[in-house]
């Protein structure tokens, strides 16, 4: 028995401002994100990201189905299903992993070669098999607080979509498509996100669980921009 078992829980509000205030480690913060969205990076350096983060974006529907596998109630699976149509496309639409694609040729990469995954660095995919891995073998609820880490992701979006076009003028403007797409996808995937895990993290220890869940994606996000950083450099 630890000493949070003995301990009230949090009210929503302080569990959520608890949650929300991790923020602060977020990779928007990593050294090599603010070159990248500060207009510092070069060709090498972004396609670079783009191809290292193609093996993200392909695992992201892999983990987003380890959860419903693990997930008995059908309520909530109606729901986190779109994730994976989202990314993986459905009748006519693309999906999320061909706007990535098509981010990498209009950076200069070829398709071929970002799925390939030739470029993927070990930091890189061994943080993503964490994240796909942990999702798999916790408990849904667990593996879903793990994804609140979009809380912070619009942002991300919106200073890439409102940056790169002035910054990366050498970038044909249609590639930033999948940025646009989630800025408004990542705030629904939050909301239903946050409503579970405030509803399913009720005692003072689960709350304390769910914030060192959130840190370990945080830290998933920051060791992949370690990586990159490491290899391709951080240009000052
Ligand atoms: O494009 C991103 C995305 O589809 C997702 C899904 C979600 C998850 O399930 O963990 N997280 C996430 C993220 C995406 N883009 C990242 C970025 O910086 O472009 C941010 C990342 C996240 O915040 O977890």
């Amino acid at each position: 028995m630890t000493r949070a078992a003995t301990e009230a829980a949090w009210s929503r509000d302080e569990f959520e401002r608890r949650l929300r205030d991790k923020g602060r480690a977020y990779h928007i913060h990593h050294p090599f994100n603010v070159m990248l969205n500060s207009g510092r990076a070069s060709r090498e350096q972004i396609r670079g990201w783009v191809a290292n983060r193609f093996y993200y974006q392909i695992n992201i529907p892999i983990k987003d189905a380890a959860i419903l596998a693990n997930c008995p109630d059908r309520a909530v699976r109606r729901e986190w299903v779109k994730r994976i149509l989202d990314h993986d496309g459905y009748g006519e639409e693309p999906g999320g992993i061909e706007s990535w694609l098509r981010l990498a040729e209009a950076v200069g990469l070829e398709r071929e070669r970002c799925e390939s995954l030739a470029d993927v660095l070990p930091g890189v995919r061994f943080a993503v098999d964490a994240y796909v891995n942990f999702a798999r073998r916790a408990p849904w609820q667990e593996a879903a607080c793990s994804s609140l880490t979009e809380l912070f992701a619009p942002k991300i979006h919106e200073q890439r979509l409102a940056g790169w076009p002035e910054h990366y003028p050498w970038i044909q403007p249609e590639g930033l498509h999948y940025f646009q797409s989630r800025t408004s996808l990542a705030r629904r995937d939050v909301e239903h996100g946050l409503a579970l895990t405030l509803e399913w993290f009720a005692t003072r220890e689960a709350q304390q669980r769910a914030l060192e869940i959130l840190q370990f994606k945080l830290d998933v996000l920051w060791q992949m921009n370690d990586a990159m950083a490491l290899h391709y450099g951080v240009t000052e």
